[in-house]
């Protein structure tokens, strides 16, 4: 059946289309956002490949894509990922599992495969929140997650709110929120994704399932001070909120390193206006803290959120703080963790610390994650990387988890 449907050659044609698309040449990698000009053209790519198999193709109130396979739910075994990236972001997060759930249908179909439930691929919208800033926004408000007014009025850097985004891309922006029909059609979810991690490197393995993923939020940190001139303002007469913001980057590995298990990172800082020879009026600093529980989580923003006011203070500076996203620790469905495990063998179960729309649905309805193997373990990066025969295995492995679940 594999000499005859030659599931390499699928998978290759299939990630050298995308190869191309929204490629970042100043920073590496790829940018793909939400509703942008890249992820639209993945977004056509998709829908030319799924329309290709001959699978009904829908777009919901909130922008996710659906491919199906067989009429829509009730019970339907749905599969899928996202196709957006982080800026210069790397090639497989979000692409490993939806060209993967492409080319399942075709090995099913090629070994004859008739499920007796209906399948569906989704294509989450705005996974990594890289221009709306919410991760998991698709996925968020589909299952009602992030309130649709507060959606709506997201904005991108350019100003751009999510309701122009989604009315430029064919959609009515009054209908986001919470899709009860679409949601009511899923019976359970598994999402394939690469590895971002070397778990896999470490055990040997090609595959494996998800245990758990840790809480994680966003928060973002203003700093107001006084614009000024570089040369002409004396050091005593400044109120410069790059300095507080620098005490926040430092306290955030400080504070982070105290607590066991918790990670947090800035990765994101916006001067204004950004000039070399000018002091900022303000300094926007994004926070991305994580741990394996909710107490712990909070306990870390809490206290590097105190280093930022006194430091603040000590500058002069005004700061404000708002949470732009958070959710609390997933822990997989066990019985579908470990049926998924069966079907494969006895795969090994990885936590992860990197967040999925798999870890939004977990809550609605019985989800599970497969994992592929990545030999450099890093991600959200360009040297992401997944092997041709480990991608195989992947696809391979949802393959026949699709075929046990809606046999
Ligand atoms: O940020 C995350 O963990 C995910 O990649 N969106
Ligand atoms: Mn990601
Ligand atoms: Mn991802």
């Amino acid at each position: 059946m594999k000499d005859a449907f030659r599931t390499p050659d699928a998978w290759k044609d299939a990630f050298q289309a995308l190869s191309e698309v929204g490629v970042d040449r100043r920073r590496g990698g790829y940018s793909r956002h939400g509703f942008d000009r890249a992820e639209l053209e993945l977004r056509a790519w998709f829908t030319e490949e799924a329309l290709r198999r001959g699978l009904a193709v829908r777009t919901d109130r909130n922008g996710n894509l659906w491919a199906w396979w067989g009429e829509p739910g009730p019970d339907a075994v749905v599969t899928g990922s996202h196709l957006d990236s982080v800026p210069g972001g790397g090639a497989f997060d979000g692409p490993l599992g939806v060209i993967a759930a492409l080319v399942a249908v075709d090995m099913l179909r090629a070994k004859g495969f008739a499920p007796a439930k209906p399948i569906a691929i989704v294509v989450f919208a705005e996974e990594e929140g890289g221009r709306f800033g919410v991760p998991c926004l698709g996925s968020r408000l589909l299952t009602g997650s992030i309130d649709a007014d507060a959606a709506r009025r997201l904005t991108d850097p350019d100003g751009v709110t999510l309701a122009e985004a989604v009315t430029a891309a064919g959609l009515d922006p009054a209908r986001l929120g919470r899709d009860d029909e679409a949601l009511a059609a899923v019976g359970r979810f598994v999402e394939l994704h690469v590895e971002q991690g070397r778990g896999l490197v470490d055990l040997d393995a090609s595959v494996g399932v998800a245990s758990s993923i840790l809480a994680h939020g966003r928060w973002r940190f203003r700093f107001s001070g006084e614009g000024n001139h570089a040369g002409a303002t004396p050091l005593g007469d400044r109120r410069d909120p790059m300095l507080p913001a620098s005490a926040l980057v430092l306290a955030t590995r400080r504070v982070a390193s105290a607590v066991d298990g918790a990670r947090a990172t800035v990765g994101r800082l916006v001067p204004n206006p950004g000039g070399t020879n000018v002091i900022s009026s303000t300094v926007d600093v994004w926070l991305d803290a994580r741990a394996p529980d909710d107490a712990r989580t909070r306990a870390v923003v809490e206290e590097i959120t105190a280093a930022a006011r006194s430091a603040a203070a000590g500058e002069g500076c005004e700061l404000t703080v708002a949470e732009e996203s958070y959710g609390d620790t997933v822990h997989f469905d066990t019985g579908l963790r470990d049926e998924v495990s069966g079907v494969l063998g006895g795969v090994p179960a990885l936590p992860t610390g990197a967040g999925h729309d798999a870890g939004i649905l977990a809550a609605h309805v019985p989800t599970a994650m497969l994992f592929v193997r990545n030999p450099t373990g890093v991600s959200h990066a360009p040297a992401e990387h997944a092997e041709l025969a480990d991608c195989v295995a992947g696809v391979e492995a949802l393959a026949a988890v699709l075929e046990r679940l809606a046999g």
